[in-house]
């Protein structure tokens, strides 16, 4: 497969201003007949033929402005088509199978509908087309077919006609007045029913809502339409967006590559982020499926409104769009812990990513398939990128600079470049070297230090881009960080101050500090860089207790845990050191436990441990084997030393009521994170609670939280509550998928042999993404399964990625980078990683997708 280039970028040489569909439906086979109307584009070279992009599509005829044609031929999977200069209209007629399109890309059927995801190159799967993002067009869709099978039919805009035909038939066509590019287009067409509700828009337009799902789902709807009733008032409120269509149409189905789609007024929706309620979704459900309602609503303009230029701009929608839905979310939830959960995952996924073979920018120069760029690197640091800017110019001026691409751009494919411009312009910004995080990729290291005489304190900082295997020399990011200096006597500080290290070194004195003061930097994590720094475990236990920025306060407990943990591992710690860090530790998460001023979400949060891939990351070489085990013996002398705490901890907040209110939701978050703690320190104490919360539960978060830790306990408890728990929920595949994750990521000694048990379980099912993850996912991100020292659990991944490979590359290929790692391990079992790798590359017929990622993770 060829390495396309973003330096190779040339417009196209043909515009198309209209496109009509036609879709006779069927499961089996559903006919498209489509009209285009193709004029010369003025800002490109002229061609005399047009090309237009199919995948897999057989044609049954050609039409150019009304007479049939035969002078087209297939270049591969496209059909180019000689087209004198002006104006024409062409109509191409060809057939697809929703039934046997496995990948769910193009047009498939799900549970008997039929649905379309078409981001990125998913509509050359449906008919012949220009397709890339900087082609717009306005749509007129018909659709027809039976209305016992398909009584709902839905596309983008605005419904204008519909009716019955002969034979049980009817139809509906749909115009959408907005010019999108072919990757925004949707079709659905099946038994579904709506929850219905309505929104008036800032300007007063009255805006009809519907979330669709198959009947039995419609009780489980409601949280869905609520989150997305915030979202439009609060793009709104924040961003001056108001929704351009009288429609906005959700559908939910069960199988799907993703999470959701932003299609024009026609958003897709895995089943997994549309449909709750308290007795089968946590919480955290509750969270996710309110962030990425915004998320895909706020496309609307992120997106959709202004689109991309091409795939290389991909994280101008969506590293935007997700800085929208963090916004979004902390506005709703509440900030604190909001920055942390997100900054978690950042450290989880992206730091790896950004450290190993498929490290990228996040404007990236070249890729082979694009849906591998669909990254925690393109997304999430890429809305760090654009936070920094927010923290530079603040809330007011970054808002100008928004409102200013937006104004701009409206109606256009636009670029990474146009969106820095417009907020130079608009927020009064200089940006020119902060563009460099645009083509750097690699997490910036940051050393600190501070010294103190006499009474000024002085702060040295040091950044260094480390090389990825895109490129090796690197020059010094603009980096901003909010920090403050705390006296130690009275625990607090004189304010806040934001410094940009914007050269490699830097040194800077602060005046007045007879003591030598406590540093707290990188506050609110205002830099998605790693901070490195001699910092003496009393100065974290005071930040862990006094500092007045929640996420630096996490961060400090964070930082007690990851500076103790990787000293044991690297075997730096005599016996009675090793005893003194974990009676800080204890010390601290003591003062956590019965702080009566904190409250429970975000004690919860200072109670977590970091995990075990960002402990990994503290390590040129890890070996998972013993991190894990460190891991888990801390666990055990922190549940041991803090038993008593612990428990009366779990007791007060089960005195909670089961609602849906902060208080009970950070009650119920607490109460998770005890059990994990009793579970090592007593194990049978934690199973008899565990076993109580269960059965008493009244929500999926106690349920899911007593489950999780009983699975990981070997015993009877264990074995009546995982069948409970499935006899009570089997038929509903998301919370199936739960009790399929849980025993993939347990902590039981079998694991692996439960997993392997499972693949083979009546319910697993290699044609449902969500089915799959479930399982795999879990299970490869289980330190002790997946990290077998036989390397069994390698093995398991690959011959996954193997099966599933001819049926839904997209997914199979995501279980490549874990596989990836393997240069960041210690050797032996980094041996057993590459020749998994070894074996895939060594495969006929891999998809684009797999070949792509093993390949770059092979080096
Ligand atoms: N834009 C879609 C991503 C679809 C990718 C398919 N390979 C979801 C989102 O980011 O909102
Ligand atoms: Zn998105």
């Amino acid at each position: 497969p060829p390495l396309i280039r973003r330096a190779d970028y040339k417009p196209f040489p043909w515009l198309v201003p209209e496109t009509r569909l036609h879709f006779d439906l069927g499961i089996e086979n559903t006919r498209v007949v489509s009209t285009l109307k193709v004029v010369p584009n003025p800002d490109a070279a002229a061609d005399d033929v047009i090309r237009l992009n199919g995948d897999g599509l057989q044609v049954s005829s050609v039409k150019l402005d009304g007479l049939p044609v035969k002078n087209w031929e297939m270049d591969g999977p496209d059909l180019v088509l000689p087209l004198s200069a002006g104006a024409h209209e062409i109509e191409i007629v060809n057939d697809v199978s929703p039934e046997k399109n496995s990948q769910l890309m193009g047009l498939y059927a799900s549970n008997g509908m039929l649905c379309t995801q078409c981001e990125a190159e998913g509509f050359r799967r449906i008919t012949f087309f220009p397709d890339r993002p900087d082609i717009l067009s306005t749509y007129l869709v018909k659709m027809e077919g039976p209305v016992a099978q398909f009584p709902v039919l839905l596309s983008n805009g605005n419904k204008v006609s519909a009716g019955e035909s002969a034979g049980g038939r009817h139809w509906a066509e749909w115009h959408d007045p907005w010019p999108k590019p072919s990757y925004l287009f949707a079709l659905v067409a099946g038994d579904l029913v709506a929850r219905t509700d309505s929104f008036t828009t800032m300007s007063g337009r009255e805006v009809d809502l519907a979330v669709w799902v198959r009947a039995e789902d419609l009780p489980r709807t409601e949280h869905a339409m609520d989150s997305l009733k915030k979202s439009m008032k609060w793009d709104e409120e924040a961003f001056g967006r108001e929704y351009d269509l009288d429609v906005f149409n959700i559908v939910a189905v069960s199988d799907f590559n993703m999470g959701a789609m932003e299609n024009k007024g026609l958003n897709v929706f895995n089943t997994k982020y549309v449909l709750a309620d308290p007795d089968t979704a946590t919480d955290g459900d509750y969270d996710a499926i309110e962030g990425v309602i915004g998320h895909e609503y706020f496309h609307n303009w992120s997106g959709n409104r202004v689109t991309c230029r091409d795939w290389f701009q991909l994280s101008l929608k969506e590293g935007f769009t997700v800085l929208r839905d963090q916004l979004f979310s902390q506005d709703m939830q509440g900030e604190a812990v909001k920055r942390i959960e997100d900054v978690r995952v950042l450290r989880a996924v992206q730091f790896p990513e950004d450290s190993g073979p498929l490290a990228h920018p996040i404007r990236p120069d070249s890729f082979r398939e694009i849906s591998n760029f669909y990254t925690a690197t393109v997304y999430n640091k890429g809305a760090e990128v654009l936070r920094m800017m927010r923290t530079m110019a603040g809330p007011v001026a970054f808002r100008q600079g928004t409102d200013l691409y937006f104004e701009r751009h409206d109606g256009e494919a636009a670029t990474c470049e146009d969106f820095v411009k417009a907020m130079e312009d608009g927020a009064g910004l200089d940006l020119r070297q902060f563009r460099l995080w645009y083509s750097q990729a690699g997490t910036p290291k940051v050393e600190v230090s501070l010294t103190h005489k006499g009474d000024t304190a002085t702060l040295a900082l040091k950044q260094t881009v480390p090389p990825t295997p895109d490129r090796i020399a690197k020059k010094p990011m603009p980096i901003p960080l909010r920090l403050a200096l705390f006296d130690r006597d009275s625990g607090s500080h004189d304010g806040e101050q934001l410094v940009i290290l914007s050269e490699a070194e830097k040194t800077i004195a602060f005046e007045g500090f007879a003591r030598s003061p406590v540093l707290s930097i990188n506050r609110g994590f205002s830099a998605p860089v790693s901070i490195e720094r001699e910092v003496s475990t009393e100065d974290l236990v005071f930040l862990a207790a006094h500092d007045d920025d929640p996420f630096a306060r996490y961060e400090a407990m964070q930082d007690l845990v990851v500076a103790h943990l990787v000293a044991v591992c690297s075997d730096s710690l005599t016996g009675a050191a090793q005893e003194a860090g974990r009676k800080a530790i204890a010390g601290a998460l003591r003062k956590v436990l019965t702080d009566d001023r904190l409250d429970d979400s975000m004690r919860g949060e200072l109670m977590m441990l970091p995990g075990q891939t960002y402990l990994a990351e503290q390590f040129l070489v890890a070996d998972p084997g013993r991190i894990h085990a460190e891991r888990e013996a801390l666990k055990v002398a922190l549940g041991v030393a803090l038993e008593s705490e612990l428990i009366a901890l779990h007791e007060r907040a089960s005195t909670l009521p089961a609602t849906l209110d902060h208080a009970s939701r950070g009650a119920r978050k607490v109460k998770a994170q005890a059990l994990v703690y009793l579970a090592a320190g007593n194990p049978d104490v934690a199973a008899k609670m565990a076993a109580a919360q269960y059965d008493a539960a009244q929500t999926m978060t106690d349920r899911q939280g007593a489950l999780m830790v009983l699975t990981g306990l070997p015993g009877v408890a264990r074995t009546d509550r995982l069948i409970d728990f499935y006899n009570r929920y089997r038929g509903n595949e998301l919370v199936v998928d739960k009790w399929f994750a849980l025993q993939a990521s347990s902590l039981h000694p079998d694991a692996i042999e439960h997993v392997k048990a499972l693949a083979n379980h009546p319910d697993f099912n290699l044609r449902n993404p969500n089915r799959v993850r479930s399982l795999y996912m879990a299970f490869a991100g289980n330190p002790h399964a997946f990290h077998a020292a036989s390397g069994e659990g390698y093995r398991m991944i690959a011959d996954l990625i193997l099966a599933l490979d001819p049926i839904n590359p997209q997914t199979a290929a995501r279980f490549v980078p874990p596989l990836g790692r393997w240069r960041r391990i210690e050797p032996q079992r980094a041996a057993l990683m590459r020749a998994e790798l070894e074996r895939i590359a060594a495969t006929d017929g891999l998809s684009r997708d797999t070949y792509e990622q093993v390949t770059r993770s092979l080096g």
